[in-house]
This record gives structure tokens, C-alpha cells and sequence, in this order.
């Protein structure tokens, strides 16, 4: 055998029999390993020579988060196994947490341990040299630029602001059921600029977001129009902030528009997204049922998350339920966020709503809301959000 820099692997386990099982096994794999029983001691021995650790969440002291805290802020960056005799959703929770602090987490495993687990897991990081990139804080992806009000007024007036759309595929048919549009800024120098760099400074000047929303609303509108005069019918949906809802004729101007295009209105859909605490509620119910009277729909977004809560929907005459995407795409792995996936899904039927998995991005996971009896699926394995002249593409995709 050709002589190789040893792998290091450090375990963690106050239990000294369960370290030491942990430690022969994965000699066997090939490791140089070695133990500590106790988290100061085996802070102060870690260092950048580790490849990889085995870290149990429940040791006297200090605990295993405390050490995860701990390991983010030292200058090291190896593979972790994270083992505890704590009940699955502690230990999902430490998981999450561990990836948000930066760590490389290849594994999780709930005690009592199978040996061919931990065995099949330890031969596998031996074999794969440790060069994956680790991500601190993973939704910093996005630049986001400084704009002011001015800037944004300016875009407005000078009609910069476009729409792409993703559709919405009806699980039963396998056909596109709508689009849901997403504003885009087109910026001169800078390109298509995302609504997380603009939105939140409209969100403070009310005017400027109407003024958006306004123009929004009729492209979507526009849209959806030129597809019925060509005799393809499907419902159209836009994004709209609660901040929004605060003029008391946002109903009758938003059915004028619908009317004058010619659309039905039960084609016309709003999705409400809620950033902020809303500090006018009773403007909003006004104003939403109005819009329903109206019988345009309404769906609430991001359902599970922020101020998308069990109080919204019942407060509200929503039409549709969207599952926050985050439970969608977990589903696989995740036993809970397919339980909370399944439930939603129950809820949103009981309280007679379309329910919507947004975020889907395989076939895997489109099954399973198939399964779970969900009605409409959205996300990358359908497609991206697309500009207009892509439609008639995913039209046929999707036929
Ligand atoms: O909050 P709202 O649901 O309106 O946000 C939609 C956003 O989700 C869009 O920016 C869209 O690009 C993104 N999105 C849509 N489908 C998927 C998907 O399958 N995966 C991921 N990661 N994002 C998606
Ligand atoms: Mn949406």
C-alpha cells in the first residue's frame, strides 16, 4: 500500500465503551484515531490535522451545542458526525444549527448506533478527500446592492420593472394550471436585479410599492390576456405585499383592470406574502374581502413560516395554501418536514383550499406530494421562473 498522510479523526463521547467501539471501527476504516471524554479536553486537542470528528451531543458540562459553537469560531474545518441518544428532532434541530454556524455535517445518527452505519459512513470519508467547500451562513448567496427611494421611482417611471414566470403544474395531469409572476428589476447597468434588493426599501416608502404593484398587476394581466386571445386559458397570479393593502379601493381598481383585459376572475390570483408584522389588520381583512367578493383568489405564500401562521388562515378568506418550500425540499430526508408537508396539505383540503408545494426539484420529491395528495406543485424540476417569450415552451412541455 502506497504511503498516504494518515486521515485524523477525533471522537467525542463521555461514554468511554461507545468511544472506544466508535474509535476500533474506524481503524478499521483506515483512520488514526483518537478520544477525548470531555469537551474542554477535546476543544484543547482539535486542531487543523483532523479530518474528521465524531461529536455526541449529550455530554456532561458543557453541551453539544455549546462545542459546535465552540468548533465554529476555531480555525479548523473538518467532517462531522454528530451521535446522541436525544430524540430525533433535538438532534435535527443541532443539525440545522451546525450547518447555520458553518460546520460540515456528513451524518447524524441517533443511539443506539448500528455498527454497519457508522461503518459505512466512516469508509465512505475515508475514501472522499475533504474538499467541499464549507458555506458560513447559507443564505448570504445574494449580492445585494443599495438603492434608494429615488432610484426606485426613476425605474418605475421609466417602466424597468418585468415580470418572469414559473409555472404551476396541476399534479393530477401533469399540466401547466398557472403562472405565478415574479417582479424583476432590469436594471441598465447592473442586469436583472432580484425583489430581496428592493422590495424591503418599497416595503418603507408605500407609495413607490404601490406604484409597482400597479404596474405589475396589468403586466400580469397584459399576459395572461394575449394567451386567452390565442384560446390557452390559465390562471395568472402575482406576489403582493401586505404593505400594499392599505388603500380601501385596491379591490374595486384591481377588478377594474381585471375586467378591462377581458380576464375572469377567477384566473386572477394574488399571493400574500407577509415580511412585517402588519400593523393595520383591519385594513387588510377589509381590503382582502373585498377582493374575494370580487371572486378574485387568494393565496397565502411561504405557508409555515414567518407571519404565514395557522392565525393568518383562519383570520383570512384565502383560496389557496402555499407550503413555505423549505418543508417541500427537505421532504425526502426529512421525515418531520414531510409530516408537516402531509399536514398542511390535510389542513389546507379541510378548510377547502387548493394546496400548492412550492420548491420542488425532483422527481423524488414530486412523488411524494403526489403521494400526500397535494394539488399543484411548483419548482426548478418544473422549471425556473422564465421571461415571457419562454411561455410558449413550457406551454408545450407541459400540454
Ligand atoms: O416567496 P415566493 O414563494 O413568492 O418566492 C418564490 C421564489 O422561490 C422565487 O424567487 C423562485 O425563484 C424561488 N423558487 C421557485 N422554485 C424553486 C425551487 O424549486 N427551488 C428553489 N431553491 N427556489 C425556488
Ligand atoms: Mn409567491
Amino acid at each position: 500500500m502506497s504511503d498516504v498522510k494518515a486521515k485524523k479523526l477525533l471522537i467525542l463521547d463521555d461514554e468511554e465503551e461507545i468511544a472506544k467501539i466508535l474509535g476500533e471501527i474506524a481503524e478499521d476504516c483506515g483512520f488514526s484515531v483518537s478520544l477525548s471524554h470531555d469537551a474542554m479536553n477535546f476543544l484543547s486537542i482539535l486542531d487543523n490535522s483532523y479530518d474528521c470528528i465524531i461529536l455526541d451531543l449529550m455530554i456532561p458540562g458543557m453541551d453539544g451545542v455549546d462545542v459546535i459553537r465552540s468548533l465554529s469560531q476555531k480555525e479548523v474545518d473538518p467532517d462531522v458526525i454528530l451521535i446522541s441518544g436525544a430524540d430525533r428532532r433535538t438532534l435535527h434541530s443541532a443539525q440545522t444549527l451546525a450547518g447555520e454556524y458553518g460546520l460540515r455535517i456528513r451524518s447524524v445518527m441517533e443511539k443506539p448506533i448500528r455498527i454497519a452505519d457508522i461503518r459505512s459512513i466512516l469508509s465512505e470519508l475515508f475514501e472522499k478527500s475533504a474538499n467541499v467547500p464549507r458555506l458560513k451562513n447559507s443564505n448570504s448567496g445574494n449580492s445585494r446592492f443599495s438603492f434608494n427611494a429615488q432610484d426606485l421611482y426613476k425605474a418605475i417611471q421609466a417602466d424597468q420593472f418585468v415580470l418572469h414566470y414559473q409555472p404551476k403544474i396541476d399534479l393530477k395531469t401533469g399540466k401547466v394550471e398557472g403562472f405565478e409572476s415574479l417582479v424583476r428589476w432590469s436594471h441598465p447597468e447592473l442586469g436583472l436585479v432580484y425583489p430581496d434588493s428592493f422590495l424591503p426599501i418599497m416595503e418603507k416608502e408605500t407609495k413607490i410599492l404601490n406604484a409597482m404593484t400597479d404596474k405589475i398587476i396589468d403586466l400580469a394581466l397584459a399576459e395572461c390576456s394575449k394567451w386567452k386571445g390565442m384560446g390557452k386559458e390559465f390562471r395568472m397570479a402575482v406576489n403582493v405585499s401586505p404593505v400594499t393593502l392599505t388603500e380601501l379601493d385596491f379591490p374595486e381598481r384591481v377588478y377594474a383592470k381585471v375586467k378591462e383585459k377581458g380576464v375572469s376572475q377567477r384566473d386572477f390570483q394574488m399571493e400574500i406574502t407577509e415580511t412585517s408584522f402588519l400593523e393595520n389588520i383591519r385594513f387588510t381583512q377589509d381590503i382582502l374581502t373585498r377582493l374575494r367578493i370580487r371572486g378574485i383568489g387568494l393565496a397565502i405564500d411561504d405557508f409555515g413560516t414567518g407571519y404565514s401562521s395557522l392565525k393568518q388562515l383562519h383570520r383570512f378568506p384565502f383560496t389557496e395554501l402555499k407550503i413555505d418550500k423549505s418543508f417541500v425540499m427537505d421532504s425526502l430526508e426529512d421525515r418531520e418536514s414531510l409530516f408537516i408537508c402531509q399536514a398542511s396539505i390535510d389542513l389546507g383540503h379541510k378548510l377547502g383550499m387548493t394546496v400548492v408545494a412550492e420548491g420542488i426539484e425532483t422527481k423524488e420529491v414530486e412523488n411524494l406530494m403526489k403521494e400526500a395528495g397535494c394539488d399543484i406543485g411548483q419548482g426548478y424540476y418544473y422549471s425556473r421562473p422564465i421571461p415571457p417569450e419562454k411561455i410558449p415552451e413550457v406551454l408545450a412541455n407541459f400540454g
